[in-house]
């Protein structure tokens, strides 16, 4: 096996002498022709560019775009008056005035003082969640983040919404998730040794068209059709079969939503009684196992977790579930679970007990088998290129001890100083008297909007929010700062495990008033006496040759030789394909346990884990367990009009980026976004193609237009992320349905256990049902209304 970066001179891509390139979290595009003739095309050097980015140009140059600072009226009246009250209600519903850059960076400045001086540091949340841009050195969050530990601090934000529960889990018992996703079997590895392939949750190619700092050689699609041309067998366990596409059979088993940890105990139930389990590797690699087995047979709870107790909750049949456990046994066996299995309640247990299954089996450290923590989430899982330690900004030390679990938001803003648990501890939500948010999107990324609308009109004096483009944040910011996007800048694009290194050149000029993230916080950082701290004397293009020269020594050190910073600039890439490599999951730790341990508190697989049990968590107990979610079909049974929410990741965008962008739009159905229901459940409601439908629980509704396919299970809708949140009315208390179509103002905002505090976007039941009431257009990307100033500072 052969892991390591080996020495060598990395070549650059041959593509073409000096090529105008930029990368993004979806790819990596190419300018051809100036001015407003310029146009992207796809990356000479992906196999399969995505879609995605071909209209970003356009969407940079057009009307959504925020022009110029600006501050929300009333707020700024109080502000320049010297008075406290700045009407937190009115926020997004009241017209901003335009103000200019000097007078909006001292009023931000002086906001920032003001908290500082008067609550402490503590009482600034900067978190500032959300996936920004590429780009190594404007990544927004890690630029707010550097300027915030500057002046003083602020209250930070832990885990993600991706991988909220999986990221506090996996430590415990396996690895951290980062160290994991680098460590995947690859696809090359799967085509060759790899005989059935399990998967819960797909393997979405629409997911897989990105990875996080920019994906640049797509890899997924092919990656999975060459294991079904080498004759792997894929059986893809999910309540929708479009989201694995392997140009061959797949064999779909349509799980009801949630049930998967009882059906992966099932297996593990039937492995034992069937005696298939490898009591050699349990003993030698993995601990916990009798209190395990004591659970699966029933000795604890009185309830086997046998295959016909599964088949209850599943909505499986019984001889497939036992048939499925012997096919595992029989072949090399990988097993795969999507990312958004652990985004619900009890979202830890799915991630546990698919590691339970996999150790049963034996096979984690052997070439095509164990199991994999999101083959399809992003285009980095499975990929082998070059390890390499990339650049990055750093970001500072954080003066302020005070977190919250990042999907914790709105606890924190309505009950400060209450107690939460979390990871084993016991903490304190801050009060937050400021909001500073640069590259996220938190009205498009949170749960049950509607309570995150109220808490955010209610509580801060001031919220900060730096824009490209006028999102329901920015419209429901005090002040509005014009950030400019990728194409307006330089930067460094790399992402692990990808197959090259970008030299992004800007395409175009900075669009009307629009400022680097950079830029602004060396203006702030100047006003507030930490100039020198914040830029270390360098400006945008220095610390892109510092960056690059810090990551040109350590992958020196690694045996990995990069050419220097003006050869790389006149390339354009850096080509890391490592095409020998073959890598594989825990093939050290299989080999030699002991020399080889992994980072738990026994060296090996917790399938039991004494510190979780030790917390005394009911919700995240000892071991993997089936516990049922606060809403599912399960629950729900005595309403048969009830259907479960798949918000999944929409495949025309990332998250809310570029949902106005021309991609996007044409998906849409009269401008709405479209929630897809089985015909079977269409018809059930009288529903046909393209009709309007009102969507809604006890927490909020949305209008989106009806689009029927087969590929969903019955009793589920799906209505992907992103359409940007359009609420009827803006103001607190008569907010009204969402008009577009945003699935967050249905889901549930609630902890996914003790223990981690994940976001549970996924566990949501609806109603649905025609909407006959009075017409309701959508204006998602209307502007605000901007008014001049008739008061302008001197
Ligand atoms: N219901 C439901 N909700 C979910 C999920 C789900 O599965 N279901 N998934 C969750 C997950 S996994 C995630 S990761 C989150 C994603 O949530 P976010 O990461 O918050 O979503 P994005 O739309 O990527 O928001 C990024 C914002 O940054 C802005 N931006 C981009 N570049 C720059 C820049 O250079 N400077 C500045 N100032 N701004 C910039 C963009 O315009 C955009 O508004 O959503 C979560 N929400
Ligand atoms: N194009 C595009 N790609 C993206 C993103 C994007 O916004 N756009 N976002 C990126 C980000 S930030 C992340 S975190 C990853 C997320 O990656 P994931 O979390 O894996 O993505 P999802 O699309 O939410 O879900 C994957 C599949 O799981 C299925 N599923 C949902 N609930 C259940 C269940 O209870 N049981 C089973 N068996 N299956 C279920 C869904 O139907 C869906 O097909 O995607 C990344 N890739
Ligand atoms: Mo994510």
């Amino acid at each position: 096996m052969k892991t390591d970066p080996s020495p060598q001179v990395v070549a650059a891509h041959p593509a073409r002498p000096e090529p105008r390139l930029t990368a993004a979290h979806w790819g990596v595009y190419e300018a051809v022709g100036e001015g407003d003739a310029m146009h992207l095309k796809g990356f000479v050097g992906d196999p399969s560019p995505s879609p995605i980015g071909l209209s970003m140009l356009d969407a940079a140059r057009g009307p959504v775009r925020v022009r110029r600072p600006v501050a929300r009226q009333s707020w700024l009246a109080a502000r320049r008056a010297g008075q406290p009250q700045v009407h937190g209600e009115r926020r997004g519903d009241e017209p901003f005035v335009e103000v200019s850059w000097e007078e909006a960076l001292d009023l931000v400045a002086h906001a920032i003082e003001e908290v500082r001086s008067e609550h402490g540091n503590e009482s600034i949340f900067g978190g500032s969640y959300g996936w920004s841009s590429a780009g190594r050195f404007h990544h927004a969050q890690s630029q707010v983040h550097r300027f915030l530990n500057s002046v003083g601090g602020y209250v930070r934000h832990a885990d993600s919404y991706s991988l909220g529960a999986a990221r506090v889990l996996l430590p415990h018992i396996v690895a951290p998730i980062d160290e994991l996703f680098v460590k995947h079997t690859s696809w090359r590895v799967m085509a060759r040794h790899t005989q059935l392939f399990v998967t819960f949750g797909g393997v979405p190619a629409k997911n897989a068209q990105v990875s996080s700092g920019g994906a640049t050689a797509h890899v997924v699609d092919q990656g999975l059709r060459d294991m079904a041309s080498a004759g792997v067998r894929f059986i893809n366990v999910s309540p929708v079969s479009d989201n694995l596409d392997t140009g061959g059979p797949v064999e779909w088993l349509p799980i009801r939503p949630h049930a998967d940890t009882a059906l992966i105990l099932a297996l593990c139930h039937t492995l034992l009684t069937a005696e298939l389990h490898d009591r050699t590797f349990l003993s030698t690699h993995c601990v916990g196992f009798n209190k395990v087995e004591a659970y699966l047979l029933g000795h604890t709870d009185g309830q086997p977790k046998d295959a016909t107790w599964a088949a209850a909750l599943t909505e499986l049949p019984v001889g497939r579930i036992i048939a499925l456990t012997h096919d595992m046994a029989a072949a090399r066996t990988m097993l795969n679970i999507s990312w958004s299995l652990q985004r619900s309640h009890h979202g830890e247990q799915p991630f546990w007990a698919l590691i339970t299954l996999a150790a049963m089996l034996g096979q984690i450290g052997l070439a095509g088998g164990g199991f994999g923590v999101g083959y399809g989430t992003t285009n980095m899982i499975g990929n082998d290129n070059l390890r390499i330690p990339g650049p990055t900004l750093p970001q500072g030390r954080n003066a302020v001890g005070a977190f919250i679990p990042v999907a914790r938001i709105a606890d924190m803003l309505e009950r400060p100083g209450e107690a939460f648990d979390y990871n084993g501890a016991r903490h304190r939500y801050p009060d937050i008297h400021l909001i500073y948010w640069a590259g996220g999107n938190p009205f498009h990324h949170h749960q049950d909007l509607n309570r995150l609308h109220r808490a955010w009109q209610t509580k801060p004096r001031t919220i900060i929010v730096h824009e490209q483009y006028w999102t329901p944040t920015a419209k429901l910011a005090d002040v509005v700062l014009p950030a400019t996007t990728s194409l307006e800048r330089e930067d460094i694009g790399y992402a692990s495990r990808e197959r090259f290194m970008i030299a992004m050149k800007p395409l175009l000029a900075p669009v009307d008033g629009a400022r680097d993230d950079y830029a602004i916080f060396c203006d702030l950082s100047a006003r507030l006496g930490a100039f020198d701290a914040f830029t270390e004397g360098r400006d945008a293009h220095g610390w892109l040759q510092w960056m690059y020269a810090e990551s040109r020594n350590k992958c020196r050190e690694a045996g990995v030789n990069l050419p220097d910073f003006g050869t790389f600039w006149r390339q354009g890439t850096i080509d890391l394909a490592e095409p020998e490599a073959e890598v594989v999951m825990f093939a050290d730790f299989r080999t030699d346990p002991l020399a080889h341990p992994l980072n738990t508190p026994s060296g090996k697989l917790e399938l039991f884990s004494e510190r979780i049990a030790s917390f005394g968590y009911a919700d995240c107990p000892g071991q993997a367990t089936w516990m049922e979610p606060v809403e599912w079909l399960g629950n729900a049974a005595s309403d048969r009009h009830t259907l479960h929410l798949l918000s999944d990741q929409p495949h025309t965008k990332l998250h809310s980026q570029l949902d106005h962008a021309a991609y996007s739009q044409a998906n849409k159905v009269g401008g709405r976004e479209p929630v897809t229901l089985s015909p079977q459940d269409a018809a059930a409601r009288g529903l046909t193609d393209g009709d309007v439908v009102r969507i809604f629980n006890a927490r909020g509704s949305c209008l989106a237009a009806v689009r029927i396919s087969d590929a969903l299970r019955t009793g589920v809708a799906r209505l992907s992320t992103g359409a940007w949140y359009d609420p009827a009315s803006w103001r607190a208390g008569a907010i009204g349905p969402d008009k577009h179509g945003n699935p967050n103002v249905l889901t549930l905002d609630m902890g996914a256990s003790s223990l981690s505090q994940g976001c549970i976007a996924q566990t949501c039941l609806v109603q649905i049902e025609r909407y006959d009431g009075p017409p309701l257009a959508p204006t998602p990307y209307q502007l605000p209304e901007i008014v001049a100033d008739l008061e302008p500072a001197a």
